[in-house]
């Protein structure tokens, strides 16, 4: 079995700390919600995989060379020579505010394929975790990803959605009736409070997750920038973030999602699960990448215990 299987759009990222101009110089990495999670997970142990598409070109090596590295599995993961892997060129401005170009409108990611779903299913995948971000991409990524929430209902498996609304990428009006329907087949959704207005058409947090109970989700996940709060039919539980230095915030929800399903595998309480995604969103905040800040087990472990001094 896998613990996590994840699949999306995962892109080169080339992060310029100053105003670019001719000499300055970006520093190269990749982005992606969904790689994200897998290797904040992966770096605890937890066994992942990503299935998507990238280019046969540097940032496509780039990036199968680093999930490889990072023990993310990429068996239904490929490289295709029909379409570059796709590209975010961000500018920090400092206090961890950013700019930031996608450059993925013809990009090897929108061409996940529904053979790459029903083959991720062979993984035997604990919990399946998708975003709002792949329905996004086109019809192809967007049949991809419903292809995927049948087949998880189908085989029991949970399903964990993230709403990650990207305004960026299509309208409110086109994405909320697609991630309501992704929602009705989700296990945990987790969502800010205008990504879970926009999928219910409620109007405040109290309502929408009320609304996605009724739906049949069974842990709704709110959260913002201070605190995080689970709700299940039965319980609600909240607690506040790490008060920490940002740096970068880009990858903290991620992280934060990372955090949350490893407790949920290790069978730790709600309060448990959001303090360790707490933990890891305070670990990606406080470093440049959307990734690389990302604990192992061993620096979680430190850091659970002493609240404190991690040696990296
Ligand atoms: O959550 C971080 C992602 O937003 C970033 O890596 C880029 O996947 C991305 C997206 O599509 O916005």
């Amino acid at each position: 079995m896998t613990d996590l299987v994840t699949f999306g759009e995962s892109m080169g990222a080339l992060t310029f700390t100053e105003s670019p101009q001719i000499g300055a110089r970006p520093r190269a990495s990749f982005g992606g919600a969904e790689t994200n999670v897998a290797i904040g997970m992966a770096r605890l142990g937890h066994s992942t995989a990503w299935v998507g598409s990238v280019g046969k070109d540097l940032f496509g090596y780039m990036i199968m060379r680093t999930l490889r590295g990072e023990g993310v599995r990429w068996d239904h993961a490929r490289q295709i020579t029909t379409a570059p892997t796709g590209v975010l060129v961000s500018r920090h401005a400092g206090l961890g505010t950013f700019a930031v170009d996608y450059h993925r409108k013809f990009s090897a990611g929108r061409l996940i394929t529904a053979d790459q779903i029903r083959a991720m299913f062979d993984l035997e995948p604990k919990i399946v975790h998708l975003t709002g971000i792949t329905p996004a991409l086109g019809e192809e990524a967007r049949a991809a990803t419903m292809l995927a929430v049948e087949l998880a209902g189908e085989r029991g498996v949970p399903v964990s959605f993230d709403v990650n609304f990207r305004s960026r990428l299509w309208d409110a009006t086109d994405a909320a009736p697609v991630l309501a329907q992704i929602a009705r087949g989700a296990h945990v959704v987790f969502g800010g409070t205008e990504e879970l207005e926009l999928l219910t058409g409620e109007s405040g947090v109290a309502a929408a997750t009320q609304r996605l109970l009724d739906w049949g989700v069974a842990e709704v996940v709110w959260k913002d920038s201070t605190t995080a709060r689970v709700t299940t039919p039965t319980e609600s539980v909240e607690r506040p973030g790490r008060r920490v230095t940002v740096v970068d915030t880009i990858g903290a929800g991620d992280a934060f999602v990372a955090g949350y399903l490893s407790g949920w595998l290790e069978g730790l309480s709600f309060a448990e699960r959001l303090d360790r995604g707490h933990l890891l969103g305070a670990f990606a905040v406080g470093t440049i990448g959307d990734w690389e800040g990302g604990p192992t087990r061993e620096e979680l472990t430190i850091a659970e215990i002493s609240g404190g001094e991690v040696a990296r």
